[in-house]
């Protein structure tokens, strides 16, 4: 079987060290080694500064240098995935992951990419946002004929601008992206950044319709959705992002899902500086601290890191949550007590929740408690310092330290507070204090009721 392994070696693509000395004669490698300078070039007082692109969870595709054109190849093929322990799928991909490796290359690159179809239907790619010819637009029967099963393509283009990027299907799009198949397609810029950047973070995000027990993505769903990804992973899985004290760091975020999502960054005030469009002008970037990336939109933010463990989540609560059932009572108010051991001789291991709220769904799974249908995460998982963090979908943890050395992406641990910094418990009476409360207003019509509130200084009752 002619497996991707041997595809790429027969390439000359199996490594990333194979990238830089694989397959090239000597001036061929040494002409790489100027062209492919921008990586290394990083505080050498090179014309590039830029520190490369870090994709959570993610990877960043090895190119060739060819005659001064950067070749990539792209494969298009089902992929095993795992969105976190517990829970894979059959999904569809680029060169063995859903998202796609991340493509990084330089403006004024002139890139040649090779699309290769191993799905068992046509494909394209469509690059997101770039300029570029209008045949090499990647819009399956208009701009091109499809990519049938077993064909390679080649896209080449020069790169005239710089940002963040995607790239995705344009052929039974609906199908295609619904199971995985997407990337980004980051550009450094030719000159320096505005401002350094000291750690560059990048992911997409993307919603996935895998019912409870099953192992491939429905892709005919529209609204109803089981998992909530950052770059093909859900809490705890999706890597923390982790920076030392006073760097500055940019997390581009591109959206090929089918919501828009309001990312919300704990801890600092980012400032919105550039997506697709390109890098804003510095008079139009935006302090913000949630920014909604809408459907087929990214947005770049930048902040200086201040330590402490701060959480990144889409406001949306149920993207932050794992699967969950979408046709369940509210259990809410309800007292199941009187019924739970009937419902138990119907349905085994029924466990009566939810009355008082739902958070001791996350108790019970960090206590191994629930086990739900096969192939399905809970619906909140993930283990704090201080007990379960009850996320599941779209959250992750950025880590800042004052001891972290520079360039070290490794995870910290969590944080350790100061004590005098870290909320306290001081009563374990329900009476405690005397915070002020409102009354209920009065139905209309109904006599004015008694109500059991304490007297408050500067409320006045029954007038
Ligand atoms: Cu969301």
């Amino acid at each position: 079987m002619f497996t991707r392994r041997k595809l790429l070696a027969a390439m000359g693509m199996g490594s990333a060290a194979a990238m830089a000395t694989g397959g090239l004669t000597r001036r061929e490698g040494a002409r790489a080694a100027e062209t492919m300078d921008p990586m290394a070039a990083h505080g050498h007082g090179g014309t590039h500064s830029h520190v490369p692109v870090r994709t959570l969870n993610g990877w960043t595709l090895p190119h060739r240098m060819i005659d001064g054109v950067k070749e990539f190849h792209l494969v298009a093929e089902e992929v095993d995935h795992e969105f976190a322990p517990g829970s894979k799928a059959k999904c569809w991909g680029y060169n063995g992951s859903t998202p796609g490796p991340t493509i990084e290359a330089v403006e004024g690159d002139r890139v040649r990419i090779y699309v290769t179809n191993r799905l068992g239907e046509h494909t394209s790619v469509h690059w997101h946002g770039l300029y570029l010819p209008s045949g090499m637009d990647g819009v399956g029967g208009l701009s091109q004929p499809h990519i049938k099963p077993g064909e390679t393509y080649a896209y080449e283009f020069t790169l005239r601008q710089h940002g963040s990027h995607m790239y995705h299907p344009h052929a039974d799009e609906m199908t295609q992206m619904a199971l995985g198949m997407m990337g980004l397609f980051i550009i450094h810029p030719r000159s320096a950044e505005p401002e350094r950047i000291d750690r560059d973070y990048a992911f997409l995000l993307h919603n996935w319709a895998l019912h409870p027990g099953t192992y491939r993505p429905d892709p005919a769903v529209m609204q109803e959705f089981d998992l909530w990804t950052f770059n093909g992973k859900t809490f705890p899985a999706i890597d923390s992002i982790v920076a030392r004290t006073g760097e500055r760091v940019r997390i581009r975020i591109g959206n090929l899902s089918m919501w828009n999502h309001p990312i919300h960054l704990h801890g600092v005030q980012f400032r919105v500086t550039g997506g697709d469009g390109g890098r804003w002008p510095r008079s139009s970037w935006r302090t913000e601290v949630t920014e909604i990336i809408g459907v087929g939109q990214m947005r770049d933010i930048e902040f200086v890191a201040i330590p402490g463990d701060w959480a990144l989540h889409c406001h949306m609560s149920h993207h932050t949550m794992g699967p969950m059932g979408h046709q369940l009572p509210n259990p809410i108010g309800v007292d199941q007590s009187g019924v739970e051991k009937e419902i138990r001789s119907i349905l085994p291991g029924y466990m009566a929740m939810g009355k008082d709220g739902m958070a001791e769904h996350g108790e019970h799974v960090a206590m191994g408690m629930l086990s739900g249908p096969e192939n399905t995460l809970p619906m909140m998982s993930g283990k704090g310092p201080f007990g379960p963090i009850e996320m599941g979908g779209m959250f992750t943890v950025v880590k800042v330290r004052d001891d972290l050395a520079p360039g070290d992406y490794g995870d910290p641990g969590w944080y350790r507070h100061p004590k005098s910094k870290l909320a306290q418990r001081v009563s374990g009476d329900p009476n405690f204090g005397s915070p002020a409360r409102r009354r209920p207003a009065p139905a209309s019509g109904a006599p004015v009721e008694h109500t059991e509130m304490p007297d408050m200084p500067g409320m006045k009752h029954g007038e």
